[in-house]
């Protein structure tokens, strides 16, 4: 009899389940279909469905072929669309960009952003724009607009350069790692707080190992981030995350203590007094619309915007060089034809700048390719609804997630030829003398209201840098090393795994020692 009793009820509850699940999949908004959405249990989502082996954005990419190219799926009680293709992309980033600016609050962002004060992972309210607009204003003036920028890139190529023939020398492989991303470091320092690290400065060591403890643990839909109420248990991950991000805080806390004492309305010297100016002139503004906006503007605040200009500035363009050397080192005719360029555009006799840009196709469609074959960012950082809308014929309702596969938009077999093929030829015209964009489906930079503020200023380094390796030196894999891997580590950053590589200088280089 008690059998029975279970069995009935188990079977009322669980029709009421499919009934309530079909009666919500049936709700639309406009009348609209819902997008197919993968298998959900209550409490623990579409868990089930999305083990595998591979890393969530190949997962999503294959996911396609069951639930097409737009479905749903449930992360814990989050709804989540994910988006592969590019027409959907572009509605969701151009098209209707205001009514998916919105960032969902996470565990660990949260941790990263004091609670989502800065820019990349902050929610979209108008304190969030007005900060945008100040920061957009200070890295033209002190980014991609200013020649002073380029002779600090061409500074840190030089000294970047003499390290590598300093381990040519001793004939040792290098792991390029480091040097690329203390370049890089320095790069942004200079930029923010008119400083730099030289080699081996315990605080530049102190900071490559926060910085990767926070890539390793932030923002990659970790268990905590889709079931908040885990933080409750001891958690490794937290743990470092909490104790990366308390190192990086002091580090910038110095920083911003010492431009505030010696704070001047007469001389900018970097970013960090550009955005202090920005916020002093906001908040002496009578102006109703903008004192209302700066209200929000902390000291947190740009705290946090300059932790993420420094962590964006460095993580990222280190990890394009990486993931460039790599593919330089499997595509040796690649790595021929950029050195053939150069020596016919530029020569020996003088360093690359930016203005040779134009005169080097080849290696600006180089770098084309491996911003499309490795995506630094290749879920981007997840988008949120803020009112009910749509994308394409499907209804999505307000607070629902959105992730878009820019993965899944630089593999798209009918928009690239062969992706997995490293081809830069195909960002060039057929005569191979300009540059071209060969499908509307490449989006390295994102696009829309929260487009990346650093683009300019990273083209400029990976041209620079790059130009400047290539000139001086040819990369090959050293004896008995196996060849980077080209798999990649997910993250919030899509990372290389370590290899060494060894740096011949090219005949007729040693003679020339011209600094940029
Ligand atoms: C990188 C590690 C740093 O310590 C903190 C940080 C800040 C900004 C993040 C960046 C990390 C990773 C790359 C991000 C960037 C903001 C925009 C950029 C996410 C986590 C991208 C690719 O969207």
């Amino acid at each position: 009899m008690v059998w029975f009793l279970c069995v009935c009820v188990f079977l009322v509850v669980g029709l009421a389940l499919l009934a309530l699940h079909l009666k919500l999949r049936r709700k639309s908004v406009h009348g609209l279909q819902e997008p197919p959405g993968l298998p959900a249990l209550p409490l623990i989502g579409s868990l089930l469905s999305l083990r595998s082996p591979h890393p969530p954005h190949v997962l999503f990419k294959e996911l396609q072929q069951k639930y097409g190219q737009t479905y749903s799926l449930m992360l814990g009680s989050h709804r989540v669309i994910i988006v592969n293709h590019h027409t959907h992309a572009k509605e969701v980033l151009m098209k209707k960009g205001k009514i998916f600016a919105g960032r969902p609050r996470t565990v660990t962002t949260d941790i990263l952003t004091r609670d989502g004060k800065d820019i990349a992972f902050g929610d979209y309210s108008s304190t969030w724009r007005f900060h945008r607009k100040i920061v957009h204003g200070a890295l033209c003036m002190f980014g991609e607009g200013s020649a002073a920028i380029e002779k600090i890139v061409c500074a840190e190529a030089q000294s970047l350069c003499s390290i590598l023939s300093e381990a040519s020398a001793s004939g040792l492989a290098l792991d390029l790692s480091p040097e690329l991303t203390r370049a890089v470091t320095n790069v942004i320092c200079a930029l923010c707080f008119n400083s730099s690290y030289q080699r081996g400065d315990p605080e530049f060591e102190a900071m490559l190992s926060y910085s990767q403890g926070i890539v390793d643990t932030v923002a990659k839909d970790s268990l905590v981030d889709i079931f908040p109420w885990l933080q409750i248990f001891p958690n490794a991950d937290l743990h470092l995350l909490r104790q990366c991000v308390g190192v990086r805080d002091q580090l910038l806390q110095n920083q911003y203590d010492k431009h505030k004492a010696d704070y001047s309305d007469h001389v900018q010297r970097d970013l960090l007094d550009a955005l202090l100016r920005a916020k002093r002139s906001a908040e002496n503004n009578n102006s109703a619309e903008i004192s209302a906006d700066s209200v929000g503007l902390s000291d947190d605040h740009l705290l946090m915007t300059v932790g993420d200009i420094f962590g964006a500035g460095v993580e990222t363009t280190s990890t394009v060089l990486k993931w460039a050397v790599a593919y330089l080192i499997h595509y040796p005719q690649v790595q021929r034809h950029i050195q053939e360029e150069l020596d016919t555009k530029v020569g020996l006799d003088r360093a690359p700048q930016l203005s040779d840009r134009g005169s080097l196709p080849y290696l600006e469609a180089t770098i084309r390719e491996v911003l499309r074959i490795r995506p630094v960012a290749p879920l981007f950082i997840p988008h949120m609804a803020l009112s009910d809308s749509s994308i394409g014929d499907f209804s999505v309702r307000k607070g629902t997630r959105v992730i878009i596969n820019l993965w899944s938009l630089h593999h798209d077999e009918k928009e690239w030829k062969n992706p997995e093929l490293f081809d830069p030829g195909r960002f060039l015209n057929s005569e191979g003398t300009g540059l071209i964009i060969p499908s509307a489906s490449y989006l390295p930079f994102g696009a829309g209201v929260r487009v990346c503020l650093g683009e300019a200023l990273a083209k400029m380094e990976l041209f620079l840098f790059l130009s400047c390796i290539l000139q001086r030196f040819t990369l090959t894999v050293p004896a008995g090393h196996p060849l980077p891997s080209l798999e990649g580590k997910f993250g919030v950053v899509l990372q290389p795994a370590k290899y060494k590589v060894n740096t011949t200088p090219r005949p007729g280089w040693e003679r020339n020692n011209q600094p940029c």
